[in-house]
């Protein structure tokens, strides 16, 4: 690579490298895009056509570090030794969050924490279309944002923000953000849980006082990371009663609606109070709520066989949304865990475990982590497939019993992702149907 001719140099040929290489070719800027995955080859010919420089299966730290800008994908880490290198030398290390921030005109909505974004996320765009906008739903949950500039269709964007996209974002800077909770995940990718709950909280680091940052009430040492908020700050909290919530005086009736579980309450409280900000209306929430259905993968009911509940939970990739999960059911819960761990801890699962927890049925990579973790506390089966573990859940179970899938973990280690491993969880069930 010759170090005279300037170029944007996108690490990861996945949706948001993609997005961003399309993006910036378009606008004519000289662009190479580096993938280390060889099975990227097919994918690359169509920039190779277009005479963009691809670097596929392989990272060549020279192209790095003579690279005027370097925009990386969420799932690159930014420990990389070419990052690392390019670093030294000054080179600056961007995301898809800073190639938007000063380009985008119209309002932001965006939406962070550990679990619930993407329920929360859609949930508020669908509040917002109910109250008359003209939404662009985005982010994390699978569209990059990028893409909103491509026919600029909306009044409003309502943007997924992961950890990893706020790691790289130096300028972002939404009219609304929201922060729902924060728990153990992704201990892979930080130094500490500190290091993960600080970017969490970087969301509202460049807002303005006129813009508006909406917090759950209930997230630990709320008090030192708010008082270095600058926008509004609006609070919410589920204390109500289990029926009902109150946002901005007005009472929200939960009685029909398909999201269950107390943590379902919270995401509705959220989106509730993010739709009012972002100047939508209440009529344009209880709309948006009615006709909600819950999103797949996110306890989801599948089945009932002779009297035994099903539910594909496959989205809890963390400890904090199996507990989440099990408390919406009674006791008597076949719990299916298991997967590729991220350093979480699963001890806050221990209590939950020891009072719902009938038979916890392990699989995949974490399975030595969590049997060490609860052989004292519950009964536990390893599995070493999706069909085995449901085949044992529902041998051990009898009527009245609910069997959840809810790994606690990611998928990888089996599964190309969640939702892959959700679907074997109801081939497999629906083959039990069929018995
Ligand atoms: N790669 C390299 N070098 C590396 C590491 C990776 O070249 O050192 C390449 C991989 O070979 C791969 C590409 O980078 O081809 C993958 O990049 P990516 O994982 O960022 O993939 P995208 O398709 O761009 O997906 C990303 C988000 N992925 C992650 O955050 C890991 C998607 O969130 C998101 O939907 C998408 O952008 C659009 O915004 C997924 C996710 O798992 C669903 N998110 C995490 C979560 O929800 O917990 C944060």
């Amino acid at each position: 690579m010759s170090k005279q001719k300037k170029y944007t140099l996108i690490v990861g040929m996945g949706k948001t490298g993609n997005a961003v290489a399309n993006f910036l070719n378009k606008k004519g800027e000289s662009i190479v895009i580096t993938d280390k995955d060889h099975s990227k080859k097919k994918d690359a010919q169509k920039f190779d056509t277009q005479g963009i420089k691809t670097e596929i299966g392989f990272h060549n730290s020279a192209t790095f570090e003579n690279a005027e800008l370097i925009i990386i994908s969420p799932g690159v880490p930014l420990t990389i030794p070419e990052l690392e290198k390019a670093r030294k030398k000054g080179i600056p290390i961007t995301g898809e969050l800073d190639t938007i921030s000063e380009l985008i005109d119209i309002p932001i909505v965006a939406v962070t924490g550990t679990n619930g974004k993407t329920t929360t996320t859609t949930l508020i765009g669908d509040m917002l279309k109910a109250s008359g906008f003209k939404v662009f739903v985005c982010g994390n949950i699978g569209t990059p944002i990028v893409d909103y500039l491509s026919n600029k269709n909306a009044d409003i964007i309502v943007a997924e923000i992961s950890s990893f996209q706020l790691d790289t974002s130096t300028k972002f800077k939404p009219d609304v953000a929201v922060l729902l909770n924060i728990a153990e995940d992704h201990l892979d990718r930080y130094k500490g849980f500190n290091d993960y709950t600080l970017s969490k909280w970087s969301i509202f680091k460049n807002q303005a006082a006129n813009q508006t940052a909406v917090i759950n009430a209930k997230i630990e040492n709320i008090q030192n990371e708010a008082s270095k908020i600058k926008s509004k700050i609006d609070y919410y909290n589920n204390d109500d009663n289990d029926d009902s919530i109150t946002i901005a005086g007005s009472v929200i009736d939960l009685k029909s609606t398909k999201l269950i579980g107390k943590h379902n309450k919270e995401n509705i409280a959220a989106a509730a109070l993010t739709t009012l900000a972002a100047n939508g209306s209440m009529d344009g929430v209880l709309k948006g709520l009615k006709n909600f259905t819950p999103l797949p993968h996110r306890l989801e009911f599948i089945s009932s066989i002779n009297g035994i509940a099903f539910y594909n939970d496959s989205k809890a990739t963390n400890p904090d949304a199996v507990k989440r999960a099990m408390e919406c059911f009674d006791n008597n819960i076949l719990l299916i865990m298991g997967g590729q761990e991220k350093d979480t801890d699963f001890e806050c699962l221990k209590e939950t475990l020891k009072v719902k927890i009938k038979k916890l049925i392990v699989m995949g990579e974490a399975k030595d982590k969590i049997i060490n973790a609860f052989s004292n506390v519950c009964d536990i089966i390893y599995a070493d497939s999706m069909e085995n573990a449901v085949n044992f859940a529902y041998q051990n179970s009898v009527r009245g019993d609910t069997v959840l899938l809810s790994p606690g973990c990611a998928s990888f280690d089996m599964y190309d992702s969640y939702s892959q491993r959700g679907y074997d969880f109801i081939k497999q069930v629906k083959g039990l149907e069929n018995k």
